[in-house]
């Protein structure tokens, strides 16, 4: 199948890039980070959205290869960001199943590091909360070395998960991002608005930041102020951006 030929050379042929999709801090509105999403822009096939290429990645085992380079790529420019005086952002980068069960994972992660010379507590690694619970004992092991690391750990598309929460005490856990599908109908009379409400609740408990992802509305924003939830991002604040593009949303942000 011709995909598979041609995303084994993507790599090489520096057909990848990334996108920075900005995170706000809700009380202040400021941006405070990204999340770096990868793109796949191919000569013949043209922009092959992630939702494709990425389960052909893990279903080949190129993901490993592939989250190498996003992980080099955005601690780099994250890095630069701060050197250029734009802030200390954070940067989330997205890690698969694959790669978090890499036995070589954390070496990555360090690696990526000191490439980059970004300290560890600006870089987030987003785990799903199936990713986590393929083997509970062994993520809670690699997720301590994290921790102890020095960088931070946000469960990603929370609440669509089979998992029961129990797990959410005995994980070193940093921030959870409300999966989108509460947060794209959310109104006021909606089941959503209890479901979301009850995550913020528990975040603040747990001593956990919440993050609401998928934002598309003023009355989202609005709602989620009220609830308390700390931060944001989605399509209604900034989409997924260029570099170019991020670096002049920081500029009128601040
Ligand atoms: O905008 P978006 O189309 O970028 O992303 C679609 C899906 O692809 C999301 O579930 C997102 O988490 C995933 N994704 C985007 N970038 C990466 C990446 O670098 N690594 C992995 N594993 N998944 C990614
Ligand atoms: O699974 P993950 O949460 O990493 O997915 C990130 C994906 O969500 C990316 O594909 C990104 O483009 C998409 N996304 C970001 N903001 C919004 C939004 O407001 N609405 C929708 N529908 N998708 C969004
Ligand atoms: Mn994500
Ligand atoms: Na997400």
């Amino acid at each position: 199948f011709e995909m598979e030929s041609y995303l084994r050379k993507a790599l090489q042929n520096n057909e990848f890039s990334l996108c920075y999709q900005p995170l706000i801090d809700l009380e202040s509105g400021k941006i405070f980070g990204s999340e770096a999403l990868l793109r796949w822009n191919h000569p013949k096939l043209g922009l092959v959205p992630p939702v494709k290429f990425i389960p052909l990645a893990e279903e080949t085992g190129l993901i490993n290869e592939i989250g190498k380079w996003v992980l080099n790529t955005a601690c780099m420019q994250n890095k630069r960001w701060q050197s250029q005086g734009l802030g200390h952002l954070t940067i989330s980068v997205n890690v698969a199943a694959q790669q978090f069960q890499e036995p070589n994972f954390l070496s990555i992660v360090q690696n990526a590091l000191q490439q980059s010379e970004l300290e560890a507590k600006y870089l987030t690694l987003e785990l799903t909360e199936s990713t986590m619970l393929e083997n509970i004992d062994y993520s809670i092991s690699v997720m301590k070395d994290l921790k102890n690391m020095g960088t931070k750990v946000s469960i990603d598309d929370f609440g669509t998960g089979y998992s029961s929460l129990s797990y959410l005490k005995d994980l070193p856990i940093n921030t959870l991002k409300i999966d989108r599908s509460f947060i794209n109908n959310l109104k006021i009379d909606t089941s959503d608005i209890a479901i979301v409400k009850a995550i913020i609740t528990m975040g603040h408990g747990l001593h956990v930041k919440v993050l609401a992802e998928g934002v598309e509305t003023k009355e989202q924003i609005d709602l989620l102020k009220q609830l308390k939830c700390h931060y944001a991002q989605g399509y209604y604040i900034h989409k997924p951006l260029t570099i170019v593009d991020f670096e002049k949303g920081l500029r009128e942000s601040s």
